[in-house]
């Protein structure tokens, strides 16, 4: 690999970690839990791993003598920065406690475990990988592991290799298959221990007891870099509109927080769209009100951030994807077998009358898109919807009709973006170096400590990272049952913008001022050379939330 001048200086980085992790530790456990909701169907379809306690790790002084152990690593769905560095605090957690202990990484995601694809993860290449971004190390994969035979099929292989403990790096839905693997695994005996890691540039996989989700820090400085960027420039040219929409699935914490960040005219929150019932044509006057109001004023210009999800939160959008899920779930087959062009005419003759006319008042692409490509979860892969440009030419037809009428008077020029990929695989930073090698390094504690069916977590992250705590949480505490593929299913419950969180209501207080002046604000790159208050913040969500 030939390395930027920039990958060379970086490798030489000392992740921070909490205090009690760099010494020996002792593990101390609190009361038992319980599921976020649903207890009782939960526990019941998890009656090996649910109730367990949420631990923490302590400082001891005891000397303790840790038998080998193999550790197996696997890196789930959609890349996030830093992941890289989880992998290598497992690495240097599981060689502090023996240095015979091996590492050893499934390929290409759930699917190397499966199909015995691995390879044995040496110092010299975790060395190649410290502090990069990517998950080219072992690389990713979206096979969902969820049947008995893929978890007999995993257990030959870790047999062979003696790994003791597994760690699956992923998401809320990856998560959740960790857990129905651990309790698996418990329920046969099979003497192996299973560890979650909270992956997601999305950050919707937080809750009490997990700050953030690892990446949604670098991807939202490096989308903001980049929308400060498009903003000065288009305060200078003063001609355009920016529409970007912003990666992040179904919750709108990304937009929320590049919001926070660059202050721009106009943010979506797909959950506030939601909670008022908004309809498209709701959204599309409010931001064809503030661009004639800049107008108004001589100012043609602005931004507007989208979260990808915004389509499944127009609530007749998302009564309609729910009847789609539903029906497809139950007819794929059939529906397969229709001619490309009938199939929109098929699904308007099988849906209710309701969904069947938002459907069929749908743009030809979004309405294909509702009913093709599902993940291997069941997710509409919202990324692949274009709402930027739906919004701007609906935005630009609701102008030209006020022009018409004599209510508007300016000049209204779009430009779109998308912007997603290019922040999930960006070096990651300090913050997210530091956060990933300590989730690792928690890991190969719990493992130490025997758990399973648990996700690693490390706590208190806004302040300096020797005050940190690390710990682990019991998967099933943050289980609920969800309606997928038609069917009832105990899934980890994702977290949404909270309307009446800190986050929403500072962004709340300020968007008219930021709607009709220009208050924009340019963060510049990710800095990891510097004074700590330039390299080392965490996201304004974040902050806000611990009401700092
Ligand atoms: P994860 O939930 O797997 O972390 O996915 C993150 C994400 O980047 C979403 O924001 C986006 O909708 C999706 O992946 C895109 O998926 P793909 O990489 O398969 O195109």
């Amino acid at each position: 690999m030939t390395k930027s001048a920039l990958q060379v200086a970086r490798a030489a980085y000392k992740p921070k970690m909490p205090k009690a992790l760099h010494g020996t530790v002792k593990i101390e456990e609190g009361a038992a839990t319980q599921s976020v909701a649903d207890q009782e169907a939960v526990e019941k379809l998890f009656p090996h791993t649910y109730g367990m306690p949420i631990v923490k790790f302590v400082e001891t002084t005891d000397k303790i003598d840790y038998p080998t152990a193999n550790v197996g690593v696997i890196l789930s769905g959609g890349q996030a920065p830093g992941g890289h560095n989880v992998i290598a605090g497992i690495f240097d957690g599981m060689k502090s406690l023996n240095k015979d202990n091996k590492v050893y990484g499934f390929l290409m995601g759930p699917g190397g475990l499966i199909d015995h694809k691995y390879q044995e993860l040496t110092a010299d290449i975790i060395d190649e990988y410290r502090n990069t971004g990517g998950f080219d190390i072992i690389g990713s994969g979206r096979t969902k592991l969820e049947t008995t035979e893929q978890f007999d099929k995993g257990l030959e292989i870790l047999k062979k290799l003696n790994i003791k403990a597994l760690v699956i790096i992923g998401g809320d839905d990856s998560n959740t298959n960790a857990c129905v693997l651990a309790e698996y695994y418990k329920a046969i005996n099979a003497g192996v221990q299973v560890i979650g890691c909270p992956k997601t540039i999305d950050g919707d996989l937080k809750n009490e007891m997990i700050e953030a989700s690892f990446g949604f820090d670098t991807a939202c400085k490096v989308y903001s870099e980049v929308i400060g960027n498009i903003q000065r420039d288009c305060n200078s040219a003063r001609k355009y509109w920016h529409f970007i929409k912003l990666m992040g699935r179904s919750a709108s914490h990304i937009a929320l927080e590049c919001a926070l960040q660059v202050q721009p005219n106009f943010c979506i929150i797909s959950e506030e769209v939601e909670a008022k019932e908004q309809s498209l044509d709701d959204i599309v006057n409010e931001i064809a009100t503030a661009v004639a109001k800049r107008a108004a004023k001589g100012d043609n210009f602005g931004t507007v951030l989208i979260p990808e999800g915004l389509i499944e939160f127009v609530p007749a959008i998302k009564a309609l994807i729910s009847e789609l899920n539903d029906y497809l779930a139950h007819h794929q087959d059939e529906f397969d077998a229709i001619a490309k062009d009938q199939q929109r005419q098929y699904i308007i003759s099988k849906l209710s009358a309701d969904n069947s006319a938002v459907y069929a008042s749908l743009p030809e692409g979004v309405a294909r898109q509702l009913t093709l490509d599902r993940d291997p979860h069941g997710n509409v892969q919202v990324s692949l919807i274009e709402t930027e440009k739906l919004l701007a030419e609906m935005v630009g037809n609701r102008l030209a009709e006020w022009k018409k009428a004599g209510k508007y008077a300016g000049k209204f020029s779009p430009q779109v973006h998308f912007f997603g990929y290019e922040g999930r695989c960006a070096g990651p930073s300090n913050y997210d170096a530091d956060y990933c090698y300590s989730l690792g390094y928690t890991a190969s504690a719990l493992i130490a400590a025997g758990k399973t069916g648990y996700m690693s977590s490390v706590r208190n992250t806004t302040a300096p990272a020797d005050q940190w705590i690390a710990g682990g949480v019991p998967v099933t505490m943050m289980m609920n049952m969800e309606r997928r593929h038609g069917e009832m299913k105990p899934v980890i419950q994702k977290a949404l913008v909270k309307l009446d969180g800190a986050p929403f209501k500072f962004f709340a207080s300020n968007r008219e001022n930021w709607a009709i002046n220009t208050e924009y604000v340019y963060p510049g790159p990710i800095q990891y050379f510097g004074p700590t208050e330039v390299c080392d913040q965490t996201t304004i969500t974040l902050r806000l939330e611990q009401g700092k």
